[in-house]
């Protein structure tokens, strides 16, 4: 009897574990493009572009090994548009008489997989995701006993194990880690190099006008789609980031540039995530320009990092801490997400061109992420549901296992400092010194009161003197609070009243 193998939309590895013994005579492989995971909640339509033109192109490679897959479309009549109804169809269909998946990335799905044994009446087994490099068990045993989880120290730890970047049993170099010499502004007049564009072959063509036409009130235009759809394009964007962009990755990590939304990151979240790239492979080669002395340490170093280190260490508090983590709360925000965020119109430019960068590529780089986006929902008091919802459909690279910890723990302090040991708020300050947005901004980051401040400014200081409680004791912002506690009341009056009309008018600033 034949035995299906489901593949999802973000498992696109020939690796994956769930084909580990696929045979091509008496396995069939299931991909589904379903309503279900199109619609829980309202992707980027470059996001869903991406990823159905990718599985097409994958069954399209596993037919050419010859296998069987069995691929449906979004459109197809008989689709029953949810994952567990299409594999009860080719059970149906096939008289298979067992399921084999690989656990998923995403807590609401993993839930529904767990009842499809009984629900389906046929064996499920859930392998594990190897193509991570730490398991879900190994994280658990690593935090277990640590009053604080630091990233930092399971970094290490990952180095050590997987023997990267080490001379003997010491980092390469003599530190650990160069983050102090990656925190350079922009210089000016930056410009990031020009990225390879892909051309569109009739399956992605195909997808395209699909997407436009069922998910037309979905965020973004399809005009200038140029996404890998392949492992091999994957690995050609790979390559140029790896001889041209990475050299330069550090010193720009951190810069911000008006109509740059690339600048020297390396664009493969998307790819690493959907399964295109493997994670060990993309580290195993930027290692390798190090010892050949191609790249900077503090460079290479910093990109091994967040592979290895952050992506890693977010998903391991993902599924230590889920369910209740989605939950919490911890600065009680209760604001509805600004329309901005949706239509980028705003006289703010740092967030004018975060988000238009958002709705343009359905891409923005990590710090516009963190201390535009991010760190103005925090001040701003967003209810944090509503802003990981947001960070959860725009980005291309974006399922809940990455997404969440990011957004709820590093950007808005929301789970009281898991993730992050002190919430990342900023004033107009930061942005204009890692940026050039403020130059062209109707505001001007040195205000603190009056028409023309900086919203940054006022929120920020507002925001600490409204969590004082759940803040004050945080030895890492007591500098700030001695700040703030020394100055005179009636400023500090003036800035509430300012913070109080900025609050009230989200939608028109
Ligand atoms: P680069 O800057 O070139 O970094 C290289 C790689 O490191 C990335 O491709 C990614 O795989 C990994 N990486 C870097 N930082 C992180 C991180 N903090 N967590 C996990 N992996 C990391 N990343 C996602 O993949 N999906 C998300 O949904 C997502 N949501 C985020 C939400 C917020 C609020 C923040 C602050 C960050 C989020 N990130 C997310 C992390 C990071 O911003 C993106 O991985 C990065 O911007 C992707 O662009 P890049 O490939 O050019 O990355
Ligand atoms: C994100 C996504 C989308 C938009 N569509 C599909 C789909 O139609 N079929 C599928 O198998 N997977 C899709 N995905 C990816 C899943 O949502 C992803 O596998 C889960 O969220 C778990 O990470
Ligand atoms: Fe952003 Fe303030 Fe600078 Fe304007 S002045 S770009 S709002 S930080």
């Amino acid at each position: 009897p034949s035995r299906i193998h489901l593949v999802l939309g973000d498992q696109l590895s020939h690796s994956l574990s769930a084909l580990a013994d696929a045979d091509p005579e008496t396995s069939i492989v299931l991909m589904a493009e379903v309503m279900s995971e199109a619609t829980y909640v309202k992707h980027h339509k470059k996001k869903i572009a991406f990823l159905f033109s990718a599985m097409r192109h994958f069954a399209e490679e596993l037919r050419g090994k010859g296998f069987e897959v069995r691929y449906v479309t979004l459109d197809d009549p008989e689709n029953s548009q949810s994952l567990k109804g299409e594999l009860a169809r080719a059970l149906a269909a096939s008289g298979a008489s067992s399921v084999i998946a690989t656990e998923c990335g995403e807590w609401r799905l993993s839930e529904d997989m767990r009842g499809w044994e009984t629900s389906l009446g046929v064996p499920v087994e859930i392998r594990e995701d190897d193509r991570f490099l730490c398991s879900i068990e190994d994280f658990r045993e690593w935090r277990k006993g640590r009053k604080q989880l630091r990233m930092e120290y399971f970094y290490r730890d990952m180095r050590r194990r997987h023997r990267v970047l080490l001379e003997g049993e010491d980092p390469v170099g003599g530190k650990w880690n160069y983050d102090a010499e990656n925190r350079k502004p922009p210089a000016e007049g930056l410009k990031g190099p020009k990225r390879i564009s892909h051309a569109k072959d009739v399956i992605t063509t195909s997808v395209l006008a699909m997407i436009d036409e069922r998910f037309s009130d979905h965020m973004g235009s399809l005009d200038s789609f140029h996404f890998a759809v392949t492992a091999a394009q994957a690995e050609s964007e790979l390559q140029q980031f790896i001889d041209e962009i990475l050299p330069a990755f550090g010193d720009y990590q951190d810069a911000m540039v008006k109509g740059e939304p690339f600048l020297y990151h390396s664009l493969i979240s998307s790819y690493v995530n959907a399964g295109l790239l493997l994670p060990i492979d993309v580290i195993r080669r930027a290692e390798a320009v190090w010892f050949e002395g191609l790249a900077p340490l503090n460079a290479v170093e910093g990109f091994i990092r967040q592979i290895l280190g952050w992506r890693e260490y977010v998903r391991g508090i993902y599924w230590t801490e889920m369910p209740d983590y989605a939950g919490l709360n911890h600065l009680s925000a209760s604001r509805p997400l600004p329309q901005m965020y949706w239509t980028a119109k705003t006289d703010m430019a740092c967030m004018a061109g975060a988000i238009g960068d958002t709705i343009e590529h359905a891409y923005s780089h990590h710090i516009q992420r963190l201390m535009v986006t991010g760190n103005f929902a925090m001040l701003a008091g967003i209810d944090p549901t509503e802003v990981c919802e947001w960070y959860l459909a725009v980005y291309s690279d974006a399922y809940e296992w990455v997404e969440l910890p990011n957004t709820l723990g590093m950007a808005l302090y929301g789970d009281g400092g898991i993730m992050a040991s002190k919430p990342y708020a900023a004033s107009g300050k930061y942005i204009d010194r890692m940026s050039n947005f403020c130059g062209a901004c109707r505001y001007d980051p040195k205000l603190t009161t009056g028409p023309k401040a900086c919203p940054f400014n006022a929120l920020y200081w507002d925001f600490l003197d409204r969590n004082t409680e759940k803040l004050a004791r945080n030895p890492r912002l007591s500098n700030m609070y001695a700040t703030w506690r020394r100055m005179d009341p009636f400023k500090q009056d003036a800035i509430r009243r300012h913070a109080t009309e900025l609050l009230g008018s989200l939608n028109s600033i």
